[in-house]
């Protein structure tokens, strides 16, 4: 086992920091690494925080952290690994000052771990290594890992599928513009935070993304989304919504929809991962012809099926797929 391994699934936070460093680099090393603390992990909840740019993420994650290192109604408090992919986060030291100053103390608090990653302009290559790095913080002991994302596209959604639970944070003066909402929000959210509710207008968003919910076809599994209003800046309602994380994560245990999601996302990334691996073994074993099989069905000289089974017999896998 390497020493990294060993560090790291000690809580050893500088072997944190390197190997989600390695991590971003894309480091064929991590696999071994990862592989090798896949046994200490899936004691975390994995909370993804998601919404458009300004309405109050990172405030809200800087608040959340510290209800949950606290302890909340009756809770023991827990530790905190926070992921921010959004690259004009406070976390990031991107941030007014105000903002940074509220997130000092986070910073030094030795239960919290606070990373930054930069998507590097790569679209996709983002939401790849947030699951590691997630897998890393999960192995180090962190409870509560808390990512946020910016916007709602697909990057997001990726995201929200590693996540146990997912808040969406919209804003109060939304009015009609809420119609404009992306159905995918709602379809991923397992709480709805309007945040800025000292801002007129929160009841109504609160109603308005209430009537949404409500004809929104989902899949609940048995849960209600709640929809929670909050002051990120104060920590008014803070506390109810680390209460609401923690009992969506009780209702997940309770009813076994953790564990069966658990399993899904073990099968997704089981199917991609060989689906590359194949692709791998095929390409080495000569199937490399691609780009000429590509231009051939291009100029219509053969079928892209015709070009398949004739790719598939160059690059002949020693066992046949049964
Ligand atoms: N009035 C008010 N301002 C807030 C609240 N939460 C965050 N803000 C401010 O809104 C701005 C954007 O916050 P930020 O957390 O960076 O938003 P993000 O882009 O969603 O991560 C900052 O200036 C915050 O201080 C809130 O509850 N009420
Ligand atoms: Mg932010």
């Amino acid at each position: 086992m390497s020493t990294l391994t060993e560090r790291v699934a000690a809580g050893d936070r500088r072997a944190l920091a390197q190997l989600i460093s390695r991590i971003e680099r894309e480091d064929p090393e991590t696999q071994k690494i990862l592989a090798e603390l896949h046994a200490s992990t899936s004691r975390a909840s994995v909370v993804g925080i998601t919404g458009a740019p300004g309405t109050g993420k990172s405030t809200l994650v800087n608040a959340l952290a510290r209800a949950f290192r606290k302890g909340t109604a009756g809770e023991r408090p827990r530790t905190v690994g926070i992921l921010a992919l959004d690259p004009s986060s406070p976390f990031s030291g991107g941030a007014i000052l105000g903002d940074r100053i509220r997130m000092r103390d986070l910073a030094l608090d030795e239960g919290v771990f606070i990373r930054s990653m930069a998507s590097r302009g790569c679209l996709g290559g983002l939401s790849r290594s947030t699951f590691p790095a997630v897998r890393a913080l999960d192995a180090a002991g962190f409870e509560m890992i808390l990512i946020e994302t910016v916007g709602v596209g697909q990057d997001e959604v990726d995201v929200a599928r590693q996540a146990d639970t997912v808040i969406v944070v919209e804003t109060p003066g939304l009015g009609d513009d809420i119609q404009a909402l992306k159905a995918g929000v709602l379809e991923i959210a397992d709480i709805l935070a309007v945040n800025k509710a000292d801002q007129p207008g929160a009841d109504s968003a609160a109603e308005s993304l209430r009537a949404m919910l409500d004809r929104n076809e989902r899949t609940l599994d048995g849960w209600q989304p709640p929809i929670m209003q909050t002051v990120a800046t104060t920590g008014k309602g803070v506390e109810e919504l680390a209460a609401a994380v923690l009992s969506h994560r009780d209702h997940l245990a309770r009813s076994g929809v953790g564990e069966r999601r658990e399993r899904e996302r073990a099968e997704r990334d089981l199917e991609e991962r060989l689906r590359a691996r194949l692709f791998e073994h095929w390409q080495t074993a000569g199937g490399n012809r691609l780009a000429e099989a590509a231009e051939k069905v291009a100029r219509r000289e053969c079928s892209p099926e015709e070009a398949v089974r004739a790719l598939l017999d160059e690059g002949r896998l020693d066992k046949k797929p049964r």
